[in-house]
């Protein structure tokens, strides 16, 4: 029985490591290796190349290596039929909701304005509002968007949340679907996005979105560069419409050194690393949706392709 890694961000060694321990009889393979297809019975992949999962006739699942699928679903050929599963883990989970209570708080206090203002030796103190007065919106209340919610509303902000289906959270205002989007941006003051990258949320972050929100809102992207149409999201933060912006991710990444993100004051950039997938618990998961196909039961985590996510 063999495992297809394929990944050029992830380390084999590191994973195959962790299976080594978990299931040794599983094999590990690091594509282009990827031996006797039909030994192959899961693949473990970050962004395939498009025809690498095709032609391997025992293939039970497909794992993604990030809780997002949008690398696979883009211009990857998926075999039919054969189940799609995303990385879901507690740890995954601990680190986002960190990072987004961590700029969240940032942009809440006003640090971005304050890194501005410390290389022109500028001391001079900000007016301020206490959380219960700060209106924070979260884009997103699955897995990662609902803890982070949850754990904001913990610190006493004024949390809503936006989902595609309506969702009941317990101290968060819950908006829902076409309908409730412009009432949720209205109210947002802190816009945190931690919605999936489909056809439906490709962009989402534009003009419109932007100028919907309160003069003076900030924005935190940890869900995709795929979101945001860079060149609005620019002309905001120029124009003071957004007063700062924290960016873990981009459309093109490695970010570019010419990209004027780099550059644009009040905004922090960091190398999509709000959260990180652990190889010990990832191999963990891998091995129990192996046990569940075995029992003739479905994996966990299953993504549903005709919604992207
Ligand atoms: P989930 O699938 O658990 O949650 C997705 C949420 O987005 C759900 O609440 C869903 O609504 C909502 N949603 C999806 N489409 C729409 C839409 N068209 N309109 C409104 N709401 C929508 O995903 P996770 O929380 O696990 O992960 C979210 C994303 O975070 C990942 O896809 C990935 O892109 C990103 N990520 C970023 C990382 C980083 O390091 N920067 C690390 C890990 C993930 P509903 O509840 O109704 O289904
Ligand atoms: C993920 C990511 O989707 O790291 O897990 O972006």
């Amino acid at each position: 029985m063999a495992l297809l890694f394929i990944s050029k961000v992830d380390s084999p060694e590191d994973w195959t490591r962790a299976f080594g321990k978990l299931m040794p009889e599983l094999e590990v393979r690091v594509w282009p290796e990827a031996g006797n297809k039909a030994d192959i019975e899961v693949a473990l992949v970050w962004r395939p190349p498009s025809e690498a999962l095709l032609d391997l006739p025992n293939l039970k699942f497909i794992a993604s290596l990030g809780a997002g699928v949008d690398h696979l679903f883009r211009d990857t050929r998926l075999p039919d039929g054969v189940p799609v599963t995303r990385f879901v883990d507690d740890d995954l989970t601990a680190m986002m909701t960190e990072y987004a209570v961590l700029h969240v708080l940032a942009c809440h206090r006003r640090l971005p304005e304050y890194l501005e203002m410390q290389p022109k030796a500028e001391w001079r103190e900000l007016p301020q509002s206490l959380a219960r007065e700060r209106k924070v919106g979260v884009l997103g209340l699955g897995v990662l968007g609902g803890a982070a919610a949850r754990k904001l509303a913990g610190f006493g902000f004024d949390v809503a949340g936006w989902s595609r289906t309506r969702k009941v959270l317990p101290g968060v205002t819950c908006f829902a679907g076409a309908d409730g989007f412009k009432p949720f941006l209205a109210r947002t003051e802190i816009l945190l996005c931690l919605l999936p990258l489909t056809p439906a949320t490709e962009g989402i972050i534009n003009r419109e979105t932007l100028a919907a929100l309160p003069k003076g809102a900030a924005f935190v992207n940890l869900g995709r560069g795929g979101h945001v149409v860079e060149a609005d999201l620019l002309a905001a933060l120029e124009s003071g419409r957004l007063r700062a912006a924290v960016l873990d991710v981009f459309r093109t990444e490695p970010l570019p050194p010419e990209s004027p993100f780099w550059r644009q004051p009040r905004v922090i950039v960091t190398p999509h690393v709000a959260s990180i997938t652990n190889p010990e618990s990832g191999a963990r998961k891998v091995v129990e949706n192996l046990a569940r196909i075995r029992r003739g039961e479905p994996p966990l985590d299953q993504v549903d392709p005709s919604v992207g996510y």
